[in-house]
């Protein structure tokens, strides 16, 4: 009933406090007015199988209004849309990410593809063959809520990922410099010392945002 509609999620570099890139979020309208969030309706999409036509959907979504940025003569960034488990249970994303693209006329790495390091560890050797084709088609690749999940360090050596997200629940708190500030610096130095972007997720306060530039 064309009810899903994409937010987009600024990130913004801390050197320079300019926009470098966006993640698109999706959200469900009520008919009544408001908005669903994916927290309610995901999980159902992924038990029923259904997430493989939304996943779709979002991708050719967010490449079409990419497109239509560009149209308007505003200056593009990357944007990263999340993938799920059963995305990535066959290649067949990958086609849907390089047609999205190819229509649109973007360039690969205009696209960024997030996963969980649980659906990254849910079957690691089909995962890293599917972040191979996504890595030589040219588009990004973003591990999402990193440190949340169960996962090996050494997924990090073995997938060609770009970027680290820190999960917001680490972010909440990391202006009282306790345990969650260690993790966030931790994970910092992890993602620099491997050649990674490092975002964090969810910062809302000056008091975070200062803490986050001077690491
Ligand atoms: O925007 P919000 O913070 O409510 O999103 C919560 C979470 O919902 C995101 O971190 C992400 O895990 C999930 N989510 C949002 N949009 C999508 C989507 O298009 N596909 C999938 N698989 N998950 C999404
Ligand atoms: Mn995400």
């Amino acid at each position: 009933k064309d009810e899903f509609e994409l937010f987009y999620q600024p990130q913004i570099k801390l050197e320079t406090g300019e926009l470098v890139g966006l993640e698109a979020l999706i959200r469900w309208r009520k008919p009544g007015g408001g908005y669903r969030r994916p927290d309610e309706f995901i999980p159902a999409s992924e038990d029923s199988g259904l997430i493989r036509n939304l996943g779709e959907w979002v991708i050719r979504q967010a490449a079409a209004q990419m497109a239509c940025w560009h149209f308007e003569g505003l200056p593009l960034v990357p944007v990263g849309v999340n993938v799920s488990a059963r995305q990535c249970s066959d290649m067949s994303v990958v086609d849907i990410i390089r047609t999205a693209l190819h229509s649109n006329g973007l360039e690969p790495h205009m696209l960024k593809v997030e996963l969980t390091e649980s659906t990254a560890m849910r079957d690691p050797d089909r995962v890293a063959m599917l972040l191979r084709s996504i890595d030589e088609l040219g588009a990004g690749i973003a591990v999402d809520d990193f440190g949340t999940g169960y996962s090996s360090l050494s997924l990090l050596k073995r997938f060609p990922i770009d970027e680290l997200k820190i999960d917001k629940s680490f972010v909440g708190d990391i202006a009282d410099y306790g345990d969650d500030a260690a993790i966030v610096r931790g994970t910092i130095a992890l993602a620099h010392g491997l050649g990674m972007k490092v975002v964090a997720e969810g910062v809302e306060t000056a008091a975070q945002l200062s803490f986050l530039a001077a690491h």
